[in-house]
């Protein structure tokens, strides 16, 4: 099959499903309420172990537009410009001598699968930040992926403790099919919001959609408050 076949089908389920909930959402108003976000680690202090619509799944489901970059950590490399006062590409040895974190945290996928207690280490978007020094202006940033996907957050998220880069996954090099050799993970907010294969990182002045976003999935994505698309 064609690249751009297999992306027109990926995109197509994942658009089925998106009308799927919007009936259900509409039929249950009030799962859309406002409600109290998990925060911490693990992200579900005081809350039920999955937010409503998620299923817990003890596999690890891989979900990618149809292609899986092949990047050795060599290879690799991660640019952070935009509105930023000191713009910087980072190769593997950067990135390796930044302050690592280890965290163990929750996946929620909008396609309804959660995984909890993931064991991850990598490092901070937060120390990615200090090193680069984002404008005052900077309200978001847009994460690119080798294979590029994009997608868009606030940067109040981003800047969240448990948004890590990825590189080890339960002690192992994280593996090409999750987004190895570096991915960025999200736990407060729908996985989608966390690029596999990360290379580019740009803080925006202004909120702009990526992928997903620009098909209709939110621009917060809260899974706590079912914010799945708009
Ligand atoms: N570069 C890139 N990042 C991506 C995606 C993608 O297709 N390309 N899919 C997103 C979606 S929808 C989810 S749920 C998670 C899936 O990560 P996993 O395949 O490791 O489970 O990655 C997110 N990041
Ligand atoms: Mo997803």
């Amino acid at each position: 099959m064609e690249e751009s076949e297999k992306l027109n089908r990926i995109v197509e389920a994942r658009m089925k499903l998106k009308a799927r909930f919007e009936e259900k959402i509409k039929l249950t108003p009030s799962v859309a309420d406002n409600r109290p976000m998990g925060k911490g680690t693990p992200n579900r202090h005081g809350m039920p172990q999955v937010p409503v619509g998620q299923v817990i799944t003890n596999k690890w489901p891989v979900l990618d537009l149809g292609l899986e970059p092949d990047i050795s950590t060599g290879e690799w490399k991660l640019t952070i410009d935009g509105a930023v006062e000191h713009p910087v590409t980072l190769y593997w040895q950067d990135f390796m001598n930044l302050p690592q974190t280890d965290d163990t945290s929750d996946f929620h996928c909008v396609t309804t699968w959660s995984k909890l207690n993931m064991n991850w280490r990598g490092v901070r978007l937060l120390d990615i930040a200090a090193l680069v020094q984002p404008k005052e202006t900077a309200t978001h940033i847009m994460c690119y992926g080798y294979d590029d996907y994009s997608t868009n957050l606030a940067l109040e998220e981003a800047l969240k403790p448990d948004v890590l880069l990825v590189h080890t996954y339960e002690d192992k090099p994280l593996p090409r099919e999750h987004g190895g050799p570096v991915r960025m993970i999200t736990p407060q907010l729908y996985a989608w919001k966390g690029s596999k294969w990360i290379n580019r990182i740009e803080f925006l002045t202004a909120n702009r959609r990526g992928f997903w976003e620009e098909r209709g999935y939110s621009n917060t994505a809260y899974p706590w408050r079912n914010d799945r698309y708009s």
